[in-house]
């Protein structure tokens, strides 16, 4: 049998060949990824595992919770307070950050996570999954606060999600590349599958939930009519369209064989720049589609560039494959916002 790279193999490769992982954070991905296999465990029990539902509360986003994003929650924060990797952590699912407590030694990272991305379809069967995004506690920081994190993404150390799906895996990016692992669960453990996943630059794929579209503004209607009207239209050519309502799974499919996802900015509420949370949504994903030879922007800059406001701020977003982002981020330039 051909030998197999695990996770830890990978990561202590990567810590010897190029000294881009330091001991700390190969532990800190470590507990994520196992936290990432405890909680596919429980996607996987359905109904059988009464782990459907609501649970009868509301988070900061004023977005109902579902008990598997609770039961998420408290996985990953269970997993990574005792490590000693963390300073503090944050997460889709608590209004404040949550600092690790006095027991426990301190490290020098702060993590945090959308703990069960897709929750829409968490009750009907379709792919769901985590994202993380890992950050340096700034200097000299005894006690972290919400501003410890609002740095900008292009200062993530590693970033990655975890798919729930047919298959479960796990993606992530050190800074080096894009690798995919999936989940053995005979053995119980990640195993490389896909070394420097790369995004074709061009595509004939787009993601967007088009029952937005009476919303949008001028330059996201022009590119997504043009994509429409196919052959028939000034881009000469058929475009197909996949949506799939989670992050993560849409983002798969992408760096799997490319495509552009678009959650745009629309007409409703301009104080919500669309409905995807920046530090722990488009960060991370916008980190992974760069190191895989892709593009990411909010329409008019680079996601990574942002220099976040609030912990819980959301962003319009544009990833994928680098022409067709380059050409919306174009149409915003040429005006109509
Ligand atoms: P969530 O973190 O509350 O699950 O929301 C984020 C999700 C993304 O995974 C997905 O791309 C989007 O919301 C789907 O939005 P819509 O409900 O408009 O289809
Ligand atoms: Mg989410």
């Amino acid at each position: 049998m051909a030998r197999r790279t695990t996770l830890t193999q990978y990561l202590i490769e990567q810590q010897r060949q190029h000294d881009n992982i330091p001991g700390d954070l190969r532990l800190l991905i470590e507990v994520v990824a196992r936290a990432c296999k405890a909680i596919a465990h429980h996607v996987s029990k359905g109904a059988l595992g009464d782990v459907l539902g609501v649970a009868g509360s509301e988070n900061v986003q004023g977005e109902v919770q579902k008990k598997l994003d609770i039961l998420s929650n408290e996985i990953l924060l269970e997993a990574n307070e005792w490590g000693g990797n963390l300073a503090a952590m944050a997460s889709e699912e608590l209004e404040k950050i949550h600092p690790i407590p006095n027991r426990y030694p301190k490290g020098e990272y702060l993590l945090l996570f959308d703990p069960l991305d897709g929750s829409s379809n968490i009750d009907v069967n379709v792919s769901i999954g985590t994202i993380f995004s890992v950050l340096r506690c700034p200097d000299n920081i005894e006690s972290p606060s919400e501003q410890s994190f609002l740095q900008e993404g292009s200062r993530q150390v590693a970033a990655g999600y975890a798919v729930y799906g047919p298959q479960t895996v796990l993606v992530l990016t050190t800074g080096n590349g894009v690798q995919s692992f999936t989940l053995d669960r005979e053995l119980g453990s990640w195993v490389l599958t896909t070394r420097d996943m790369k995004i074709p630059e061009d595509t004939h794929e787009y993601s967007i939930n088009a029952s937005n579209a009476r919303h949008w503004y001028p330059p996201v209607t022009r590119y997504i009519d043009e994509l429409e009207a196919g052959k028939d239209g000034p881009r000469g050519e058929d475009f197909n369209m996949r949506w799939i309502a989670s992050m993560v799974a849409d983002v798969n499919r992408i760096l799997t064989r490319g495509g552009i996802f678009m959650y745009p900015a629309d007409k409703r509420d301009p104080s919500r720049p669309g409905k995807l949370r920046l530090m722990y949504e488009a960060n991370p994903m916008a980190f992974l589609v760069e190191q895989a030879g892709g593009a990411a922007t909010n329409g008019t800059s680079r996601i990574l560039d942002l220099k976040p406001q609030h912990l819980h701020e959301r962003v319009a977003v544009f990833l994928g494959s680098k022409n067709e982002v380059e050409r919306v981020t174009q149409y915003h330039a040429e005006g109509g916002h």
